[in-house]
């Protein structure tokens, strides 16, 4: 930097908080990777000074489109960013602090109280100075969040988004770790194709392809946090590699999880304004990616080189010139390097052929698009589209070479989802494997073999990773089966239920809304059980962007059912217990339960998606339903001996802790009901 420029800075800075760049225009938000705390810390008194101030933010790097005009923190004589000045201190360190309020609106401001989350707030009236003051006691993920007034969708106005910052309790000494703090950024204009005027979502004020990229070594041990800073649900999946879940706080209390309660994932919901933190072990080299599992959230649709709804060819050219992956928004990208030897796998590979199609106009104006294995009979039907693609039934431990060909339209490229392989074969073109050696995407009438071993016995799927919210919607994913060496799968009691969507929304206001599909029908064939029988229920997660409630009920309570896997892992025998019957899960899920229908008789089923009202985009303004009302409509059966197969309405006991629901339903009123599978399954229990 120069002489002259570096004292136009620093009397740019003296001259905050109006705030300004040396090159004039308004100030940037910068992105905050939250590495640095902010304050002086000093005789156990840690002091603050925030200030909340207008700028306009970059998501998409320097030189991408700018939000102006947004509110953000900053400290006192910084810049602003999104997230705000990360506030870290040991438990016990009271904190004192100060609040400026340059805009010219007040603010309610969250998380900087007593006792902290949306229990406590403070309010600091227009050009005002607030002085705040506590002692966190407890080690944990927190945060600080503002709002003036809540906009016309429930959640904040656009331009208070990006008013928060993360807070970090330490315990005693604490191992390195990394936070990422999801935000968003969204204005709605039904006239445009979409619904939606410009939309983004970040972590940690980048979106994918800007995002951080994080190094580690292959072995190191790492710790991470996120915190949800929207108004939506995040399905947040690691490729690659379980974590295990360390703690899930909302802001006013973290909870811990014992030794018993801790359990491996790879996709964790992170709900709105929930917090989480986890750990897991680079094992294998390459380059991984972590992101959110709603396709929405990796589209064009939270690109800003969207306008009103259509991609400007002039602003797409500051993303990588090929785009290989075709993701956008909540992705991070990790790069492990190799320490020592890599794992040979042994033995000669199963070779299994799996053909890629479409059919154009299959769903509305949208494309079918199917797996089907090569050989069979489907294959040689030209016109089979068969949704789930095929069940790939494999052994642990055995090597398979899969050969994708891809007779679609479209580029192709596979996420084998839950599988611990190398990074070459884990599916996200132009960024899986490592150095010179990255999968390509594959082109139309062209093919790509790729090798790995399952490691593990258990349910996983596979999916499209290219353009997500079209490929999957259109119907591409399968479920994967890993038995142990010689087990045999037994389709009279081990079920795989597969939640899915009959194409993707295109206008995420007014909708059409897709439909729910299960095995790829909305009208599924009932299915006999025998009483007495233990069965397996396998149930995948791909269905759109809203989470997928399923019950399974007797009269109006739900029956016990036994879950034993998450994402394909074991869970421990304190946690495979018998528990209430009910499933709040979202895309990117999978679980196993075990059920033994105790007592004969007829049934009636249902499932529902659901959403916070208005607050995601592909449910953003929808009406409220009557879920009571309409589950009850649909619900026969209730003498005994039924069962059904039920959404819970919300007071409904859903287990907090599978699905998450209770930590939202305070917050969530009503549902819509965006689609329906009347007589899912219809039990004859004789
Ligand atoms: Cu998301």
């Amino acid at each position: 930097m120069s002489r002259s420029l570096r004292y136009a800075v620093l009397a740019c800075f003296a001259s905050l908080p109006t705030g300004c760049t040396p090159s004039g225009g308004p100030e940037t938000i910068q992105p905050n990777d939250n590495r640095q705390a902010t304050g002086a810390l000093k005789d156990g008194v840690l002091t603050v000074a925030l200030e909340a101030r207008t700028g306009a933010w970059k998501p998409e790097g320097k030189d991408g489109r700018a939000l102006d005009s947004l509110a953000a923190f900053a400290e006192a004589g910084k810049q602003l960013s999104t997230p705000g000045p990360l506030i870290r201190v040991p438990a016990g360190t009271e904190i004192r602090g100060t609040l400026r309020n340059t805009l010219t609106r007040p603010l309610t401001v969250f998380g900087l109280g007593t006792t902290r989350g949306f229990s406590d707030s403070l309010v600091v009236a227009a050009g005002a100075t607030a002085e705040f003051q506590f002692t966190p006691g407890t080690p944990g993920t927190y945060y600080y969040y503002a709002r003036n007034g809540v906009g016309p969708f429930g959640g904040r106005h656009p331009q208070d988004t990006q008013l928060h910052g993360v807070i970090v309790v330490d315990g005693p000494h604490p191992p390195p770790d990394r936070i990422m703090a999801i935000s968003w950024y969204f204005t709605v204009e039904p006239t445009s194709p979409t619904g939606l005027g410009r939309g983004t979502m970040a972590i940690n004020g980048l979106s994918w392809p800007h995002t951080e990229r994080l190094s580690y070594a292959q072995g190191d041990s790492i710790h991470w946090r996120v915190v949800n800073l929207t108004e939506i649900d995040h399905p947040m999946h690691l490729h690659g590699f379980y974590f295990r879940m360390n703690a899930k706080g909302n802001g006013v209390a973290d909870t811990v999880y014992s030794a018993d309660q801790q359990r491996m994932a790879v996709t964790e919901i992170v709900a709105p304004f929930q917090t989480i933190s986890f750990s897991w072990q680079a094992a294998r080299p390459g380059n991984w990616i972590f992101h959110c599992h709603y396709a929405a959230h990796l589209s064009t649709l939270v690109a800003l080189d969207t306008e009103r709804g259509t991609m400007d060819q002039a602003m797409l050219d500051h993303h990588t010139s090929d785009r290989p992956h075709q993701m956008f928004g909540l992705v991070m990208g990790l790069t492990v390097t190799p320490n020592g030897k890599a794992e040979a796998s042994s033995g000669s590979p199963r070779s299994i052929r799996i053909v890629q199609r479409e059919r154009p106009n299959g769903y509305g104006t949208q494309p079918a698009m199917s797996f089907v294995m090569d050989g069979t009979p489907e294959a040689g039907d030209s016109t089979a589209m068969p949704v789930p693609g095929p069940v790939l039934l494999l052994e642990r431990g055995k090597p398979v070479a899969v050969t994708i060909v891809n007779q679609s339209n479209d580029h192709a490229a596979v996420h084998w989802h839950g599988i611990e392989l190398e990074s070459y074969p884990d599916g996200v073109p132009g960024w899986s494997g490592s150095g010179r050696n990255v999968l390509p995407a594959i082109a139309p009438g062209d093919s790509l073999t790729v090798r790995w071993t399952p490691p593990r016995a258990g349910s996983f799927m596979y999916h499209s990773h290219f353009s997500e919210a079209k490929q999957m919607g259109s119907g591409l994913y399968g479920p994967i089966i890993v038995l142990e060496p010689g087990e045999q799968f037994d389709p009279e009691t081990d079920w795989i239920l597969f939640f899915g969507t009959a194409g993707s929304g295109v206008n995420v206001i007014t909708g059409p809304f897709p439909n729910y599909v299960m095995n790829g029908s909305q009208q599924p064939a009932a299915m006999e059980l025998k009483a007495g029988t233990r069965y397996r229920f396998r149930l995948f997660n791909l269905a759109g962007d809203l989470p997928t409630m399923v019950s399974l009920n007797q009269g109006d309570k739900p029956v016990e059912w036994r879950p034993v896997a998450k994402d394909g892992y074991p869970l421990a025998e304190t946690q495979a217990v018998a528990k209430p019957a009910v499933l709040v899960f979202d895309p990117g899920e999978i679980y196993d339960f075990e059920f033994v229908p105790a007592r004969a008789g007829g049934a009636h089923a249902q499932v529902r998606a659901a959403a916070l009202p208005g607050a995601s985009a592909p449910a953003a303004g929808v009406a409220p339903a009557a879920p009571a009302a309409a589950a009850a409509a649909h619900g026969v059966g209730s003498g005994a001996g039924a069962l059904n197969l039920l959404l819970p309405t919300l007071g409904g006991g859903v287990d907090p802790e599978i699905g998450g629901w209770g930590a939202r339903k305070q917050r969530c009123c009503s549902r819509k009901l965006l689609g329906r599978i009347d007589g899912l399954r219809q039990f004859r229990t004789d």
